[in-house]
């Protein structure tokens, strides 16, 4: 049996999140994914960034409210490139078929770092797929995501031909963390030896305290199973990203104390 979070609380939620710090962000065209694309975070307004050299000054939520959120890129300069693949229609086209890049820079990768983030639990995701027209199937771009409290976090391979919908090491990279000093970087790298390092678009998901760890809008058994994979008991901190949507009471700790309170969510509305 499945029970649906209370529509006023999700609504609540939506608002909060939105002015918060969830985002959507389409590179490279001048037509940005539908306000209804979840593409691999959640559905909202996408903001549209032409260029590596046209970035907006605000940035907004899913709500389409302005948001504190400053994006820089490096380098800045080199045009975006449109590159169609036959597989992809759609808003996953208007996604992924056109691109920045850093291919007439020079530099070994091309950097997306995000400054005026609130603190806390994030869901980072960044698109860096190779469309399948222009180079070979199994070109690999490689994705990195830092909080830049971190010396060094690795790199992992993204790409292969369109499996049909967006999908985890095929299109794009996620990744759990927490921001800590208000900032996220993206680190793209491409398959050309250095140069053309490539980015789709990137997406953030602030994880909040709703203990519907797989986002489908529902507390269930699924979400319920990694529970005591998360429990860090009343001392130790949560240092778990991913685990962060158990802590109800947000004192960073997961326990019993919020054992209750995800048992009561699971109960369905009052
Ligand atoms: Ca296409
Ligand atoms: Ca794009
Ligand atoms: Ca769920
Ligand atoms: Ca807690």
């Amino acid at each position: 049996m499945r029970f649906r979070m209370p529509a006023a609380g999700l609504s609540l939620l939506w608002s909060c999140v939105a002015a918060g710090q969830s985002l959507n962000v389409d590179f490279g065209g001048t037509v940005a994914p539908s306000d209804d694309h979840a593409a691999a975070g959640h559905s909202g307004v996408w903001n549209s960034v032409p260029a590596t050299f046209l970035v907006p000054d605000v940035l907004f939520g899913l709500n389409g409210q302005p948001t504190d959120i400053q994006l820089t890129i490096f380098p800045a300069g080199p045009p975006s490139i449109t590159i169609p693949d036959p597989g992809t229609v759609g808003d996953d086209e208007l996604l992924l078929d056109d691109l920045i890049t850093n291919s007439d820079g020079g530099f070994l990768d091309l950097i997306v770092d995000l400054t005026g983030l609130e603190n806390g639990p994030y869901r980072a995701i960044g698109y860096a797929w190779t469309p399948n027209t222009q180079f070979a199937t199994d070109a690999q771009s490689l994705v990195g995501i830092t909080n830049n409290n971190e010396q060094l976090f690795g790199l992992f391979s993204v790409g292969g031909p369109w499996p049909g919908a967006i999908a985890e090491g095929v299109t794009h990279r996620s990744r759990s963390l927490f921001v800590v000093d208000g900032t996220l970087t993206f680190q793209f790298v491409g398959p050309c030896f250095g140069e053309c390092a490539r980015s789709n678009g990137i997406q953030l998901v602030r994880i909040e305290p709703t203990a519907d760890i797989d986002e489908d809008g529902f507390v269930t058994l699924a979400d319920f199973a990694t529970f005591a994979a998360c429990v860090t008991g009343p001392v130790a901190e949560n240092d778990d990203a991913a685990c962060a949507a158990f802590d109800l009471d947000e004192d960073g700790h997961i326990d019993l104390a919020d054992f209750g309170a995800v048992q009561n969510l699971f109960g369905g509305p009052a």
